[in-house]
């Protein structure tokens, strides 16, 4: 799954047309390197970023949604919107990334009726909040317990299980000590029954193993991902997707 943010920070500031077309270039970018999947998304959810409307983040990734209809790989639209969950499933999104694991109102109902795929992902607290005090008795069991009530909610909506995805959420609301212990025993997610996916590229708990700043974690962001598919991950969320997909292939090689 290959990331294209289209918020103001990630592309030109030149504005949003501009935006859009700087957007739509490393989509395609994406798909030639190798991507399966692309996750468009228009608000960060970075630690400590700020929340925009749904008009903005409609303004943001629409226009880019559409400008890929007919692309030879699926849509991802990461949101926790319900509207703008609404509106991309209606401009060609196949899939809803949710950071929030459809537990906004009428997010179950808007993904059922859409006919499309789900990422449900877990999370401790806000991205506003979330990395002032993580705290768990057993992470591993703890998110799995939250993601398999979600998975029941989900499917209790109508959803097949065919159209669930889970993940851990790597870095929400997690220290290392809980991201290292979450993709140790990544394999205990695979009991729930539905693929697994993982999204560790560039994040900040790999700049605390080595030391480098966000811009120099490509090494160690294609480590993270191989180690996440040895462990039964099905889908790698990635911005370096080229790199990513050539540590794959051997991987894939070797496991024939
Ligand atoms: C994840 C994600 C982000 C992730 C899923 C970043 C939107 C932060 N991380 N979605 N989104 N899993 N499913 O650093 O780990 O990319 S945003």
């Amino acid at each position: 799954m290959g990331i294209v943010n289209v918020t103001p920070d990630s592309f030109s500031d030149g504005g949003q047309h501009l935006q859009h077309a700087a957007a739509l270039a490393h989509a395609q970018q994406l798909i030639a390197e190798g991507a399966d999947i692309l996750d468009i998304g228009g608000e960060s959810t970075r630690p400590g970023a700020q929340p925009v409307s749904v008009q903005e983040e409609l303004d943001r990734v629409l226009p880019v949604i559409e400008g890929l209809r007919g692309a030879p790989v699926p849509v991802s639209i990461d949101t926790c919107k319900p509207e703008v969950m609404q509106a991309a499933i209606a401009a060609g999104a196949q899939m809803v990334n949710d950071i929030n694991a459809l537990q906004e109102d009428a997010a179950l109902q808007i993904v059922a009726a859409g006919n499309v795929a789900v990422c449900l992902m877990h999370k401790q607290g806000s991205p506003q909040t979330m990395q002032t005090q993580p705290q768990y008795q057993n992470v591993v069991s703890e998110v799995s317990a939250f993601l398999r009530g979600r998975i029941a909610a989900t499917e209790a909506a109508g959803i097949g299980r065919e159209r669930i995805a889970i993940d851990p959420g790597f870095g929400f609301g997690k220290t290392l000590a809980h991201n290292l212990d979450l993709l140790r025993h990544l394999d205990k997610l695979r009991e729930l029954g539905v693929p697994v996916l993982a999204g560790l590229s560039r994040k900040s708990m790999l700049g605390a193993i080595t030391g480098q700043d966000v811009d120099h974690r490509v090494s160690a962001s294609v480590a993270a991902a191989l180690i996440a598919v040895q462990r039964g991950a099905s889908i790698v969320r990635a911005h370096d997707v080229r790199e990513t997909v050539d540590a794959l292939k051997v991987w894939s090689a070797v496991n024939q």
